[in-house]
């Protein structure tokens, strides 16, 4: 459906004008005609049309920044999750309804051109998600902000099911290029890597030279990030990695044709495919490579541009710049900050760090130990000799001076908050190294951040209490309804501001609607239309018939055990069960949604996205129960997909083991949207429950601290196993052939898993769980009762606008103004 929300109309262009730009880019940039172009030519045209005003809104935004010398972030990140950004940008220079007028007056379908667009899949979730709705948010604002990454070949693996298994394909967003993306070699940079460092007694002061083995050049990439209202246009910068020379003639011409080309293979592998590790460390010399190399290009960049305008005038450094660093990934910047600072630039230690810690701040995204990275110190000292040489100053000085006259004598407390991991080999603690380089730690969600305090780095809090905050995550309000669910805005905006897509809390204006009885109408009318355009799209996809009428119940995320997937799905199976035994079992039908991709060496996430294509296979096909449960799991869930799924989601399934999920950002966009939060307290889920009241979510489980109280009392699923009988029998069937006919015991993993170890609780959780869902199908009886809850969901969510998420790092972390860019 068009979209016919007419927020934010750009003045300056009529449809003719936006038809007659098309058309010329239809002709003069893509070489065909109105009669000849194919959709893919179409939607380039359009991209181009786009773009002229996005261009122009770039040297604008630029002029005015360093016209006024403004001071500005740098978001480090390894992800950016963009997804499509035709829509996104049309929405935010108010040109949608322009746009898709003019294209249908060409003959043309903006749906079907917005379709043609791959996904910019450069992340692997929330984090990568989250990056990309901080760009959002930081242009909207006009806070002066560059987002910096890596310009991978290949963004996160496509997904395809062969007979029920992940089956990992090559993504090709840029096969035939991007529109979107302006090459930048006027500003390429030079990577060192490997080699030696020489010792230079030659002043008064020792010089450290270090002589790299290998140097590979840095090629950026420019994504315009346009802001809402199209005013202020930023940049996302992606390194692309490149030989510093492609021949060497002289090995060329003596007959090395091959030595010489592997070279530049080998170089162009740093930026070559993002890695699917998620929440998992990749331990890899290419990963650290990869992290040194985006992290190196762009504080050169910065530098550059600093010494441009100011020249070696370092005292100012700190006061025009901060560097974020999204997670550790980019941690290895601390040290290269001060290699620049100190041997590039002549500065001496003691100046060099306060310069450095005062520019950096670093955000935490997860508390999983397994997630927290560590690289062998011998690696470091072979990639990146002066920086393990730098990190072992930093840490020497740290226990010498911060820790020692704190717990003097204490070994142990030194054993714990050394950067070195000692006992086996030696590793070096990028979380350490983060928190010690930078003058402020957040969290993602208060109880996340309470938990980064209490559990992860209690020293450090004790040393620094001052340095550790929240910042609560956000998501766009642009893409994730505005864009995504045009039905909803334009039925909010018959009774709202129109500039709710810029301030959230304008939906509150709702809540006295709630009891309204035509409005709750209105509303369960536009989720049941957005809930039949997904059916027709189930249906193009996968060739499964669902019914509207069912309670659309949707957990989409990675596939991770502690996100509990497989709880959801021994529930799915009870309520299987309960309907074999008795045909009459009396629920509201459901279909159950599900995407997911998991790591490709995680055999247990493999094994539960098996399960849950099995069973859904069988389930689906059994007559028997007469369609009461679908299940639903299209391939390759991306940022496309979960635009068409969150529209249309009754129940939004948030089912962590409570202190596991750092945050969630799904659960916002749902909740948002209209679905009811079915969730554990963890993470965000928290204060969604507390924004939208905690009658209008339903709760579940365990709480932090009953799980850490059941570990300490010594956990033992096995109990609940045989305690429960239909949890028994589900369990059983994984061990049986009953999901995998003629191949038994292919599921069993699962089941072992939770007899014997069950890391994250399932089973305990199990009972309390199935009392939720029957609360949820009892609520969704109650017609009335239901609309007023998703109604209060949608006025409630303004605290989850991404743009209070910057406006706090803006104030609380980066001390940053913003400044609207010139006419
Ligand atoms: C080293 C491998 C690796 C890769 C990715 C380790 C850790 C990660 C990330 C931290 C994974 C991630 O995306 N975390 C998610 O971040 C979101 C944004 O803050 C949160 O909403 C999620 O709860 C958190 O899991």
């Amino acid at each position: 459906m068009p979209n016919t929300v007419s927020a934010a109309p750009n003045p300056e262009l009529s449809v003719n004008d936006f038809k007659e730009s098309v058309v010329k880019h239809l002709r003069s940039t893509l070489g065909t005609y109105e009669e000849k172009a194919s959709t893919q030519a179409w939607s380039q045209a359009v991209a181009a049309a786009v773009n002229e005003l996005v261009f122009d809104g770039v040297s604008r935004t630029r002029k005015t920044h360093a016209r006024e010398d403004a001071r500005a972030v740098h978001y480090l990140s390894l992800e950016f999750l963009m997804g499509r950004l035709m829509s996104n940008n049309l929405h935010n220079l108010g040109l949608f309804e322009i746009a898709d007028q003019a294209i249908s007056e060409l003959g043309q379908s903006l749906t079907d051109l917005l379709e043609e667009e791959p996904d910019m899949g450069l992340g692997n979730g929330g984090l990568g998600r989250l990056a990309a709705c901080f760009l959002d948010s930081m242009a909207t604002l006009e806070l002066p902000a560059v987002g910096y990454g890596i310009h991978y070949e290949h963004g996160l693996f496509r997904q395809e099911f062969y007979k029920g298994h992940q089956v990992e394909r090559p993504d090709e967003w840029r096969e035939f290029g991007s529109p979107w993306e302006i090459c930048r070699p006027e500003s390429q940079q030079k990577v060192k890597l490997y080699g030696y460092v020489e010792t230079v007694y030659d002043g008064a002061v020792p010089k450290k030279v270090w002589h790299p083995g290998r140097v590979v050049r840095a090629i950026p990439w420019d994504i315009p990030i346009v802001g809402y209202g199209g005013r202020n246009v930023n940049i996302l910068r992606l390194w692309e990695s490149r030989a510093d020379k492609f021949f060497d003639w002289d090995v060329f011409n003596s007959g090395g044709y091959v030595d010489a080309y592997k070279e530049s293979v080998e170089a162009e592998t740093i930026s070559k495919v993002l890695y699917p590790n998620d929440e998992t460390d990749a331990g890899k010399e290419l990963r650290l490579i990869q992290q040194y190399f985006f992290s190196a290009a762009s504080i050169a960049d910065v530098m550059r541009r600093f010494k441009s305008a100011h020249g070696n005038d370092f005292s100012k450094f700190a006061r025009l710049n901060a560097l974020q660093l999204n997670d550790t990934h980019p941690a290895i910047a601390v040290p290269e900050m001060m290699r620049v600072l100190m041997d590039d630039e002549g500065i001496e230690w003691s100046q060099a760090w306060e310069i450095s810690q005062a520019t950096f701040s670093y955000t935490n995204h997860t508390l999983l130990p397994e997630a927290l990275e560590k690289w062998p110190l011998k690696l470091i000292g072979h990639v990146l000799p002066r920086h393990l040489e730098i990190i072992l100053e930093i840490n020497h000085r740290f226990l010498h001076n911060d820790v020692e006259p704190t717990w003097p004598g204490n070994d142990d407390i030194k054993r714990r908050l050394s950067i070195v991991e000692e006992g086996g080999a030696q590793m070096i603690r990028m979380g350490h190294l983060s928190v010690i380089g930078s003058h402020t730690v957040n969290g993602v969600a208060e109880i996340h951040s309470d938990l980064v305090k209490r559990d992860l780095f209690p020293e450090m809090n004790q040393l620094w209490p001052k340095k550790f905050t929240n910042v609560t995550n956000g998501i766009t309000p642009r893409r994730w309804m505005k864009a995504c669910n045009p039905r909803l805005s334009t039925l909010i905006e018959k009774h709202v501001d129109k500039d709710w897509p810029r301030y959230l809390e304008k939906l509150e204006a709702l809540k006295p609607l709630a009891d309204d009885e035509s409005f709750q109408k209105e509303y369960m009318a536009v989720k049941q239309a957005n809930k039949e355009e997904l059916v027709g799209i189930i249906k193009n996809l996968m060739d499964i018939d669902i019914s509207a009428d069912a309670i659309f119940d949707i957990q989409i995320k990675r596939l991770h055990e502690y996100k509990r997937q497989h709880l959801n799905l021994l529930h799915i199976m009870a309520q299987y069960r309960r309907l074999l035994l008795n045909p009459d079992y009396d629920m509201v039908p459901r279909v159950y949604f599900f995407g997911a991709k998991a790591a490709p060496g995680y055999a247990l996430a493999k094994q539960i996205i098996f399960a849950i294509n099995k069973v859904a296979e069988k389930i689906n096909n059994d007559e028997r129960i007469g369609g009461k449960i679908k299940i639903v799991f299209p391939a390759n869930y991306r940022v496309s997909l979960a635009e068409k799924l969150i529209p249309a989601a009754d129940v939004s399934e948030q089912i962590s083991l409570a202190g596991k999920e750092a945050s969630g950002t799904g659960n916002m966009k749902l909740a948002l949207n209209g679905a009811i939060t079915l969730g554990t307290l963890d993470g965000a889920n928290i204060e969604i429950a507390e924004e939208a009241g905690s009658e209008n979510v339903v709760i579940f489980g365990m709480e932090v601290d009953d799980v850490i109280a059941k570990q300490q009392a010594g956990y033992n699923p096995s109990d609940y196993y045989h305690k429960n009988e239909e949890l028994k029998a589900v369990l059983d069937w994984f061990d049986s052939d009953f999901f995998t006919p003629g191949e038994p015991r292919l599921l069993k993993d699962i089941k072992y898993n939770l007899v014997d170890h069950d890391p994250f609780m399932v089973l305990a959780d199990f009972d309390s769980y199935c009392e939720a869902q029957e609360k949820i199908d009892a609520l969704y009886r109650d017609k009335k009762a239901w609309a007023r809850s998703t109604i209060i969901n949608t006025a409630s969510l303004a605290k989850f606008n991404s743009d209070r998420s910057m406006i706090d790092y803006a104030k609380n972390i980066w001390n940053l103004g913003g400044i609207a860019a010139d006419d």
